[in-house]
């Protein structure tokens, strides 16, 4: 072979490298830092506070926590069953929403387990009927919403899918429908998770076989799922933003359609994503419970058959550096409420790197402010201010002034000396 023979046969190579989606090679203890970081919510064993996701993620991931892990599992069993298969309809305990039953049965498949007995059917048949119901709230021409999100929807579809239980044809025509017309997925939102979710489940089906009628529809929404989600790759590399990007990721490396593009696109992503790792973007534990299986090059997809045997490095808790007690610094933070019936303006003092949450506190004991929260897998989320209630497909926007909406939460993120954070009622 001549040079130019060797040279294009090297090109070759790499091109073909670069087809598939793959984030590999990413620094051992970058991956252990950010399972560590998962430690601590793992012996928050309250029904508010179980989260599925975190399970999953860990079982998806190169760690493990031992007997705590299999601790957690035990917990999410008594909790959600006891919510769920309890004839008990009183409000005390609310039950799990239909992502949250989706979560706990794709938590049960992580641990290699197939839902099973009448037990196992009565929650299938819960969450088969969400979706019904669901499917009702779009209703025949598309028009309706459902009353959670199509995100939840297309969780929902995964969760069935990877236990090999088919839901309706029309049920998954819902979510085809919803990614071949609706222009905006999510109004206000980049839809960039909710298309990963959806692409996810199609993705689920097809190696799955489930919905065969379905197929060429699903061929043909899934393609269109990665070019949105192609598309909506930042200068920087992240797929929408740095929190939608380890979903998208998913999807991609879940991609039956390998494409030098794609495999491009996943390079840059990947490089985004180590950098806001450096930079400690992520301190959340359902962000990390996202992001963990594709360091381990796994996506959901992949719970239609886990490997419940491949070896995992088993994480030992973070080592604490002491801190030293200083006289904490102050800064300014303005707190701005903006709705058509009601204004607000404040400042108030908190030390650095308080939350948006101190800060909100700060304010309801200083000032007329009142807010109201409600416990989520994401954390504590902003459900009413000054005593008005978000209502049905409207929520309270974070944002720093003048216009940026803010991509954590209350209790993440962290505002800087002469911030205004607004709080604005709107539609999505
Ligand atoms: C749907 C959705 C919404 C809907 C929720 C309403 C609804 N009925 O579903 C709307 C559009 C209102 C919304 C709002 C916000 N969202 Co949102 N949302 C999502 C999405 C796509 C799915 C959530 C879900 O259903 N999960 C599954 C169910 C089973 O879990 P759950 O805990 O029971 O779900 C509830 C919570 O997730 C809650 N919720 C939704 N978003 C957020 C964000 C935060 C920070 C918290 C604490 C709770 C919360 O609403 C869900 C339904 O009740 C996720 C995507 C993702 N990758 O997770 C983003 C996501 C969680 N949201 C995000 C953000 C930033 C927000 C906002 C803070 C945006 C803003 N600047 O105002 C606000 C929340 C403000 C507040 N009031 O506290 C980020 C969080 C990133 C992070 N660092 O944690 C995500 C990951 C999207 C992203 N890629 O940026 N969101």
């Amino acid at each position: 072979m001549g040079c130019l023979g060797a040279l294009l046969f090297l090109l070759g190579g790499l091109g073909a490298l670069a087809q598939i989606c793959e984030i590999t090679e990413v620094d051992s203890t970058l991956v252990e830092r950010l399972g560590q970081r998962l430690l601590p919510w793992m012996d928050r064993l309250s029904p508010e506070q179980l989260n599925p996701s975190i399970y999953v993620g860990l079982r998806l991931s190169s760690l493990q926590a031992g007997a705590k892990e299999a601790h957690y599992l035990h917990s999410l069993k008594l909790s959600y069953q006891q919510s769920l298969l309890s004839n008990d309809n009183s409000d005390s305990e609310a039950k799990p929403s239909m992502g949250q039953l989706a979560l706990y049965l794709l938590a049960l498949r992580a641990n290699c387990e197939f839902v099973r007995g009448r037990k196992g059917d009565s929650l299938v048949s819960q969450l088969k009927r969400f979706l019904e119901d669901e499917k009702g709230a779009i209703g025949h021409n598309h028009q309706g919403h459902p009353h959670t999100s199509y995100y939840q929807y297309g969780l929902g579809i995964l969760a069935l899918c990877v236990h090999q239980k088919r839901v309706h044809d029309s049920v998954v025509g819902k979510l085809l429908y919803a990614v071949e017309h609706k222009q905006h997925l999510q109004q206000g939102h980049l839809p960039v998770d909710t298309l990963a979710m959806a692409g996810l489940a199609f993705s689920c089906l097809k190696l799955s076989n489930l919905n065969r009628n379905l197929r060429n529809r699903s061929t043909v929404a899934l393609g269109r799922v990665q070019e949105k989600i192609l598309k909506a790759q930042t200068p920087e590399g992240h797929f929408g933003n740095v929190y939608s990007t380890p979903l998208a990721l998913q999807l991609l490396m879940a991609s039956l359609r390998p494409t030098v593009e794609l495999g491009t696109a996943c390079l840059k992503a990947k490089a985004a994503l180590l950098a806001s790792l450096q930079h400690k973007a992520f301190q959340n534990p359902l962000m990390i419970s996202q992001l963990l299986p594709i360091l381990n090059q796994k996506s959901y997809v992949d719970l239609i058959s886990p490997d419940c045997e491949a070896p995992r490095v088993l994480l030992e808790p973070a080592t604490e550096t002491p801190s030293q007690t200083q006289v904490p610094e102050f800064i300014h933070v303005t707190l701005k409420v903006s709705s058509t019936f009601l204004s607000y303006r404040h400042s108030v003092s908190v030390p650095v790197s308080s939350s948006l949450e101190d800060v909100l506190k700060k304010a309801q004991e200083h000032s007329r402010f009142t807010y109201g929260t409600q416990a989520s897998l994401s954390g504590p989320y902003l459900t009413s201010v000054m005593g008005n209630k978000a209502g049905e497909r409207e929520f309270w926007q974070l944002l720093r002034a003048p216009d940026t909406p803010l991509l954590q939460g209350i209790a993440d993120y962290r505002p800087r000396d002469g911030e205004t954070i607004e709080l604005r009622l709107v539609g999505w």
